[in-house]
């Protein structure tokens, strides 16, 4: 979130578009509640299915599923040629009047550089022009064919009210509707929250569906403000934490990345991280990349990281390319891994096509499940008659189960989706042999460190210089984790204006990022956490609620990331003298008495940087200003375009129908051996979409008899018009089938789910919840992920798990 869940209580509109809160975030959606109760404030939905939250929404628009971009493009050109942007905001705090490197171009669906042979841009045409002194060239009249704002009008002045509504379906007075109560949020004082997961992420260009949201939030200046902002609602209880920590493919902590296989030489390496001002007099956060960089290398490998050896960077892995999830298992399944430890993580059901996951697991000579539960992925090589047909004396792969705690059996922290990192204390003792994770870790790691110290092996070092400085070496505890993530002084720290002040003291915990060195005198496992718990103590255990300014900015309640700071880019909740918008919903402005911003808040900012002196908002970015033109950032293209999902009810893409490579994203994730796995719509005629319920999570809460209770059954859902077309009632057992596999379930005929007219056709949608499994004490069921394709975004990689074809049949079966 670039906002926190309390300050959707300061939204006038609150667009749930891509998720489903009042179902999957229950305890979150209460600010949607104070929203409508203390600002009249309205909620819009607009998803395939009338959901929970559409059932409390001020109004309600339907979607075919896989086609938000369409929808949000649609949109931007509303705004644009209504005239309803907010011309200060996007003038001095996004790049409209920048120009652009007069050999990009997008024709024909695909933007310059695309190499049909390997499916992925060569995206050097993809930048600003930049003048003679390295700053970007600008035209403030905004009348250059080249700039950012004339390229944008022309882009999205296709996608018109008629297209919208043959792509999405959305009726053309309901997508209309949407789109005047949306305006209305470019005055300054009105301000609207855009609220997605899932719906937008899993898909194959769910990255560039995020982006056109952001896009539209820019346009209408609400990013930075109270109640506005791009608010990704998180999933597991520490999803948030997990990505800050770096624990993807390609990260390390706090965002910085892990090098490619030609970035052998390290200088280079970090001057890559750390981008030069594009725009004179601008801050350039990053540029404290080798101080952040530097000090986790201290966290990691202590007195052995020296500057002699780089600070251990040699000892990293060095990437031939990211191993996601799908990476993952198509490097397994193509016999080219021998081992897995797989940790809180249950791919069996929850990664894509089932069949595909199944065999490859089966090639592994071990597993090593650790999880407090019997999972499916556990079991994977048991037969579970229909639900798991597979022949045990057929599968060798050794299977270790090492039963861990779960988060209520532990200290620790969490952090949510407003990047709040708050302690919790454990609530029960675990059972039998369940140990911690942090336990369970170390008893590996131990084992290995020794073994690699008796036997050698290729590239020791990692693991032999790998600090390990916790009281009981086998049980790290939750608050030596907690401080090392932190970060604490190896030498003293002073103030670089003046060497004789110490800003820290040697082996006290530090106070925050600005503290950290690339001289090695500081150790901080994670730099945006850094300050977490300082020498005043555990910060995130705090949990004093009092809120001066009345706007939920309880800044004494737990620590956020970075800094305290709970609104990210809040400067650009103040006009460009450094007044807000809105006095009465006021996070920083600029007090040039005391020459410093302050507020409700922690600035986004240099907290002593003159108005006047011109410094843009966003200083993550080198230009200080926000992207509409994403540059080379994304992989599929600086302009979010609409592409069908790869399995697509369409033959061809409406935006593209002469250009067969534009019918899908171009650059999506895609392996070839899995191309002909792809349904078409004469067998898979229906889009299929799958979803959440209140009532389980994932495939847990299937082994706790309460939940299954209240919802014991695996079902499917369908409208009414498919149930009268298909003969199906309520009730009536239907096997649901994909190009993959089938699942078997009870029909549920409904009206929250209508079927759309798209290109003129008859488009029907298949809602079908995930929940159910072979495991545990539920009723069993067949796994969703049976159906789903093994294809994921171009950027991130999720599968595309959001929409894709089946076919649905009525059969006879003994319940
Ligand atoms: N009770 C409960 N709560 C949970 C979880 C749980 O299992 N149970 N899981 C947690 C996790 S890990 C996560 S990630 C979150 C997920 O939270 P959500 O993303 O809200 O959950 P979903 O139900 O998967 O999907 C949300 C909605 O997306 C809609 N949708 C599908 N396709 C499209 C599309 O193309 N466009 C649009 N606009 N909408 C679409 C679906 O109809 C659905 O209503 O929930 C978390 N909360
Ligand atoms: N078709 C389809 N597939 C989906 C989705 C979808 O919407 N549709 N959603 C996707 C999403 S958003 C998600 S997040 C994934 C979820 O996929 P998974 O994370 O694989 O699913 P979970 O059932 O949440 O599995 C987590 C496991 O962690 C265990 N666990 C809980 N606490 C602890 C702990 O403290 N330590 C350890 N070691 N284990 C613990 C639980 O018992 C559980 O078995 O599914 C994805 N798959
Ligand atoms: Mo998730």
């Amino acid at each position: 979130m670039t906002n926190h869940w309390v300050d959707i209580k300061n939204a006038d509109l609150v667009l749930i578009m891509g998720g489903n809160a009042a179902e999957a975030h229950p305890c979150g959606f209460k600010w949607v509640t104070e929203a409508k109760a203390q600002r009249k404030a309205r909620l819009v939905v607009v998803d395939p299915r009338f959901t929970r939250s559409a059932a409390v929404a001020d109004y309600y628009a339907p979607i075919r599923a896989g086609s938000d971009i369409a929808f949000l493009a649609g949109l931007i050109n509303y705004l644009l040629s209504h005239d309803k942007i907010h011309h200060e905001y996007v003038r001095n705090y996004t790049d409209f009047s920048f120009l652009v490197k007069t050999d990009f171009a997008f024709e024909d669906g695909l933007y310059s550089g695309y190499d049909a042979e390997t499916h992925k841009y060569d995206r050097s045409t993809w930048g600003y022009q930049l003048g003679e002194d390295g700053y970007v060239v600008t035209d403030p009249t905004l009348q250059d064919p080249r700039c950012v704002y004339q390229l944008m009008k022309a882009h999205y002045a296709r996608y018109t009210p008629e297209m919208v509504e043959s792509i999405c379906g959305t009726p053309r007075d309901a997508f209309l509707k949407v789109c005047e109560m949306i305006a209305e949020t470019s005055a300054s004082d009105r301000v609207m929250t855009i609220m997605y997961a899932l719906g937008w992420t899993q898909h194959s260009q769910g990255s560039q569906i995020i982006r056109t949201g952001a896009m539209v939030q820019l346009l209408l200046g609400n990013i930075g403000k109270p109640g506005g902002g791009m608010n990704a609602l998180r999933g597991h209880s520490n999803i948030q934490g997990l990505t800050d920590l770096g624990l993807l493919s390609n990260l390390l902590p706090g965002y910085m990345t892990l090098p490619g296989e030609k970035e052998q030489d390290f200088t280079a390496y970090l001057e890559k991280r750390s981008p030069k001002p594009l725009r004179p007099g601008q801050m350039s956060y990053w540029q404290n990349y080798p101080k952040f960089f530097v000090s986790t290398m201290k966290a990691w490998f202590g007195d052995a990281a020296t500057a002699d050896n780089d600070w251990g960077y040699h000892w990293l892995p060095k990437l031939d390319k990211t191993h996601d999830i799908l990476q993952v298992f198509e490097d397994m399944n193509a016999g080219r891994m021998n081992g897995y430890i797989c940790q809180g993580f249950n791919p069996l059901a929850s990664a894509p096509c089932k069949i595909k996951v199944s065999s490859a697991l089966s090639k592994l000579k071990y597993l090593v499940v650790i999880d407090p539960l019997a999972t499916e992925t556990s079991e994977f090589w048991q037969n579970h008659g229909e639900y798991n047909a597979v022949d045990p004396t057929k599968i060798a792969t050794e299977v270790f189960r090492l039963p861990s705690t779960c988060f209520a059996e532990e200290d620790g922290s969490l952090v949510n989706s407003g990047r709040w990192l708050q302690w919790h204390w454990q609530a029960a003792k675990p059972p039998g042999e369940a140990r911690p994770d942090p336990e369970i870790i170390a008893g590996i790691f131990l084992r290995l460190r020794e073994l690699y110290r008796k036997d050698g092996g290729a590239l020791p070092d990692p693991i032999l210089n790998l600090a390990w400085r916790y009281k009981q070496p086998h049980s790290p505890a939750p608050d030596e984790l907690a401080r090392e993530f932190s970060g604490r002084a190896l030498a003293d720290v002073t103030d670089p204006k003046d060497a004789t002040k110490v800003l820290v003291k040697k082996g006290e915990q530090l106070n925050g990022f600005a503290e950290l060195r690339d001289d090695g005198s500081t150790a901080c496992g994670c730099w945006i956490f850094a300050g977490a718990w300082s020498e005043k103590g555990n910060l995130m255990a705090r949990r004093d609620n009092s809120d001066p300014y009345g706007i939920g900015q309880t800044l004494d309640w737990a620590f956020a990331w970075p800094a305290n700071r709970r609104v990210l880019y809040n400067r650009a909740s103040c006009d460009p003298a450094g007044k807000p918008y809105d006095p009465s919903r006021m996070l920083v402005a600029w007090d040039g008495l005391s020459g410093r911003w302050s507020g409700s808040d922690i600035p986004d900012f240099k907290a002593d940087s003159n108005p006047a002196d011109g410094m843009g908002p966003f200083i993550m970015n080198p230009e200080g200003v926000a992207r509409f033109f994403a540059r080379d950032m994304m992989a599929d293209g600086p302009f979010p375009e609409h592409y069908e999902p790869l399995e697509s009810p369409l033959a061809k893409n409406p935006m593209h129908p002469d250009n067969p490579l534009a019918r899908s994203n171009p650059a999506a994730r895609v392996f070839e051996g899995d191309r002909e796995n792809f349904g078409k719509p004469d067998r898979f005629p229906y889009v299929a979409t799958t979803y959440r319920l209140t009532e389980h999570f994932h495939y847990w809460t299937k082994h706790c008899r309460s939940n299954a209770v209240v919802q014991p059954e695996q079902f499917v859902e369908i409208g009414e018009a498919l149930g009268a077309e298909l003969g199906i009632r309520s009730g009536d057992p239907v096997r649901v089938r994909s190009q993959r596999g089938f699942i078997v379930a009870v029909a549920v005929v409904t009206k929250r789910l209508r079927s759309f007219v798209i290109e003129g056709q008859p488009v029907h949608t298949v809602g079908i919840p995930i929940h159910w499994g072979f495991t545990g004490v539920a009723r069993n069921g067949y796994l969703a992920n049976t159906l789903t394709p093994f294809v994921g975004d171009a950027n991130t990689q999720t599968p595309e798990f959001k929409s894709f074809l089946v076919n649905v049949e009525k059969i006879q079966r003994v319940v």
